[in-house]
């Protein structure tokens, strides 16, 4: 469901948020490997959207084309095959005009699609495998976000001076002694970042690092 929530990435005042179940960043979606997955999204906001599923192998009418929109009010249902590379993805918005604030604001979620065979591996798993989504963001001194992609970011977009991880800034995570999975995603909307880029919003790579933490 896509609707407007808010968040509290700052002390103070809570964020005006635009999100999948109404929350910044959306559901991490598991899937399996071979294991199809249907999403159903409801559109409660006032204005239409969609859902790209990035890196996604999906049928047209499931890619989240930006002139194949939800409008306000209606809903779709989306179809992952998740025949492909098991791995961390990100689904977004994707709508044409849109996209850039709609992800801005928070239309964004991880997917990660796991295979049986990473099981031989012993990665760490549960809560010690935290996916953890970057994207940097500007805050009003009222913690508003702000969108603004004037006449020289209309081409790249909007840059924030605020780093946020899964919608927290200066995020705290009490890990075990142990080995932690830590998979980060890159969401960000302007062009700055090198990752790489898929349309609007430039879309990052995913780097997954295995650390032990002391
Ligand atoms: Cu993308």
């Amino acid at each position: 469901m896509a609707r407007a929530g808010a968040a509290q990435p700052l002390p103070g005042a809570p964020t005006a948020i635009l999100g999948y179940d109404g929350a910044w960043p959306g559901p991490t979606l598991l899937a399996t490997r071979g294991r199809p997955l249907q999403l159903t999204l409801r559109n409660q906001l006032d204005q239409p959207t969609n859902i790209h599923n990035h890196g996604h192998h999906v049928a047209a009418d499931s890619d989240g084309h930006p002139l194949d929109v939800v409008k306000a009010g209606h809903s779709r249902i989306y179809t992952y095959p998740n025949n492909q590379s098991a791995g961390t993805y990100w689904y977004h918005d994707h709508t044409f005009g849109l996209t850039g604030e709609h992800v801005y604001r928070g239309l964004a979620g991880a997917y990660i699609i796991r295979d049986p065979a990473q099981a031989a591996l012993g990665l760490p798993d549960g809560e010690h495998d935290v996916p953890l989504l970057l994207q940097d963001r500007l805050f009003d001194a009222d913690n508003a976000l702000s969108y603004s992609v004037g006449a020289g970011a209309i081409f790249t977009g909007a840059l924030g001076n605020t780093m946020c991880v899964n919608g927290a800034h200066t995020p705290f995570m009490a890990v075990a002694t142990r080995e932690v999975r830590e998979i980060v995603g890159a969401g960000r909307t302007a062009s700055a970042s090198r990752e790489g880029q898929c349309g609007a919003p430039r879309c990052g790579t995913i780097l997954t690092r295995t650390e032990r933490v002391a």
